[in-house]
């Protein structure tokens, strides 16, 4: 059974959007800017783990002019996980009601941050979906990687019994409870396997999760960081979640 808690409701008055960066410089910019354009209550917190290009610095210098802008700094690559972990935590020792994460690239349109807003105010954690009712909201993504995606929920759907159309989305907005509830240091994946992870968990502790349909769009800028580790991380730690599941451990 799954353990029930105090659920929250009604408009948040402030949100902290989290973006991990990796050479991100042609995007960490215009995607700050745009971010907080959508909503007043909305501050912004890039984790850059050491970018060789530079990013770290842009946004240094956009933060020391702009409240709302914060930045985490980290020595090196160590992972997307990790990185939404380190944000969590800040978000956490501070006054934030709400957490987002979402990707620098674009792929994440911060247009769609209004809908979330709204969509928190009557659950506890809302995914960005690319995959609901039956409809595929993907832009430019080769068939091949398209097929991949849906294939990974289609599978991490039947073995952990997490019913989410888009359970390895990145595009998300947790009521601050869920992350003060789950346990964030016994989180153990760091690329897509993170993203179902959290919410099986989430889902574990008893909060409501809701799936909103976004579009999602390949990136123009940049370069991608996908590796064959992070898939087969992922084919691997659905059993594991299906295992502390049984075993009591989530
Ligand atoms: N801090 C940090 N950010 C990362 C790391 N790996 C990826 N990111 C960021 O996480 C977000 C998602 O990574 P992407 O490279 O876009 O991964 P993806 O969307 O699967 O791949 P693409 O199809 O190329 O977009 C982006 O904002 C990246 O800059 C990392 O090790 N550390
Ligand atoms: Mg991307």
């Amino acid at each position: 059974m799954t353990e029930s808690v105090p659920l929250d409701a009604g408009p948040v008055r402030s949100g902290l959007v989290i973006v991990p960066t990796y050479n991100e410089r042609e995007n960490v910019a215009r995607i700050i800017e745009m971010t907080l354009e959508q909503d007043a209550r909305l501050s912004i917190l890039i984790v850059d783990d050491g970018s060789p290009d530079g990013t770290g610095a842009i946004v240094d210098a956009i933060a020391a002019t702009n409240e709302r802008v914060h930045v985490l700094h980290r020595a090196k690559k160590l992972g997307l996980g990790t990185a939404y972990l380190a944000g969590f935590k800040w978000a956490l020792g501070r006054e934030f009601e709400c957490v987002f994460e979402m990707d620098a690239d674009f792929s994440h349109d911060p247009g769609h941050l209004p809908e979330f807003l709204r969509a928190i105010e009557t659950t506890d954690l809302v995914l960005g979906s690319r995959y609901r009712n039956g409809k595929v909201t993907v832009v430019n993504w080769p068939i091949a990687r398209l097929m991949l995606s849906y294939a990974a929920n289609v599978y991490a759907r039947s073995v952990t019994g997490l019913q989410l159309y888009d359970a390895t989305g990145g595009f998300k907005c947790f009521r601050r409870r869920v992350l003060e509830t789950i346990d964030l240091d016994d989180v153990r994946s760091n690329g897509y396997a993170f993203q179902i992870e959290v919410s099986f968990r989430a889902w574990k502790k008893g909060f409501r999760i809701e799936e909103i349909p976004i579009v999602f769009t390949d990136r123009t800028e940049g370069e991608s960081k996908m590796s064959k580790h992070i898939v087969r991380e992922a084919i691997w730690m659905v059993w594991r979640l299906r295992w502390w599941s049984l075993t009591g451990r989530v």
